[in-house]
């Protein structure tokens, strides 16, 4: 009897057996690899919320979330370009409004916020780990990673603030932790300055304490921001991102959040920046003035209280529209959570930070006899 001889098994067959066990082998790897030669691909689109429509609807919210004692007033801007949400694959970005004498109740969880003012004053404020945080016009207020926060709306306007979460980042990581307080309100730290966290930033701190290096800064006023865009008005800027201005923690020397870095950016009259990529992604929102973001083939016109998205690795530019007037955009990036893992890049190299910060002023030349 001639013994039947066996086949040879396919790499196919071979394929699908691992398969079933839950395996796959790296030469099907290999065959991906060749689909991402080229680098990343902007995950998600640009795009752009006017004002105009975002506006109204935030109205109309009031009318149909009669209290916002259960949930916050707010809504996410979400990528048309992203299955899983986000305005960006690591950022959130929305809108929140609050009615005169409501309140958002306290919580806490690992999501990192922040709220930039767009219509408030000294008696709409968020209480931050029993901290007072007032929140006028334009002003920067951090909910860092676990800190309990509630807001308030003590006030006979409505407030309304833009909020941002590395919501899509933590979410991506599997870490949403959330707590509720006990109760609606925090206790609030009200008896003197000496007990406010806030003044441990300065630039004079208590010797008998230990420094606290989290959860602080809690507020950047618009006043002080402002009046350091000023300063730097004469300045030559960024060839890439114009008068760019990070918000910085002053306990770290570095970004606002561990996640999340601010920035304020003056574009002046006319000005134009070069085409730039990074492999981070930012969100964006038009605190005045009106211009234009081209990223890749999209323009994104945009004017004031506007928001958009860029997306990571994508070309981009900016250019202030006006010839008269200045244009200032408020902007958040998840540049710290790449640089910490080395995960950062861009192009053109060193295209973020090229110059030198400026050190004694330049020794004359000497002439030669
Ligand atoms: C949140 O906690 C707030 O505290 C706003 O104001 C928006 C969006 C998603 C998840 C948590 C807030 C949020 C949020």
């Amino acid at each position: 009897m001639v013994a039947q001889e066996r086949r040879a098994k396919t790499l196919e067959e071979f394929d699908v057996e691992l398969e079933a066990l839950h395996m796959r082998g790296q030469w099907k790897y290999d065959r991906l690899l060749v689909q991402v030669i080229g680098g990343p691909k902007p995950a998600g689109i640009p795009y752009l919320w006017r004002w105009e429509e975002v506006y109204p609807k935030l109205v109309e919210a009031c009318e149909i979330i009669p209290e916002s004692f259960t949930a916050r007033r707010n809504f996410s801007f979400l990528n048309p370009g992203l299955e899983r949400g986000g305005t960006t694959h690591t950022l959130l970005m929305g809108v929140q409004m609050i009615k005169p004498g409501e309140l958002a109740w306290a919580h806490r969880h690992t999501i990192a916020a922040l709220r930039f003012v767009i219509r408030g004053n000294a008696r709409v404020f968020t209480v931050v780990d029993g901290e007072v945080c007032p929140m006028e016009p334009y002003d920067l207020i951090l909910t860092p990673r676990w800190s309990w926060h509630d807001h308030h709306n003590e006030s006979d306007e409505p407030a309304i603030w833009l909020d941002v979460l590395d919501l899509p980042f933590v979410i991506g990581m599997n870490l949403p932790f959330y707590e509720t307080y006990p109760g609606d309100r925090q206790q609030v730290r009200r008896s003197s300055e000496a007990e406010y966290l806030q003044a441990r930033t300065s630039t004079l701190r208590p010797t008998w304490e230990r420094p606290k290096r989290e959860h602080l800064p809690l507020r950047y006023s618009w006043k002080e921001t402002e009046a350091q865009l000023r300063r730097l008005w004469a300045s030559e800027g960024s060839p890439y991102d114009g008068l760019a201005l990070e918000y910085v923690n002053p306990m770290t020397g570095g970004s606002t959040l561990p996640t999340l870095s601010c920035w304020i950016q003056m574009l002046r009259p006319g000005e134009q920046t070069k085409r730039h990529r990074h492999t981070s992604s930012a969100v964006y929102f038009v605190v005045r003035g009106e211009g234009k973001t081209i990223v890749g083939d999209e323009e994104l016109v945009w004017d004031q209280h506007d928001a958009f998205c860029v997306p990571n690795w994508a070309w981009h530019q900016h250019i202030n529209r006006s010839r008269t007037e200045e244009a200032i955009l408020f902007s958040v990036h998840d540049i710290p959570i790449l640089q910490v893992l080395g995960l950062y890049y861009e192009e053109p190299e060193n295209s973020l930070q090229r110059q030198a910060a400026p050190s004694v002023p330049p020794v004359p030349q000497r002439e030669i006899a």
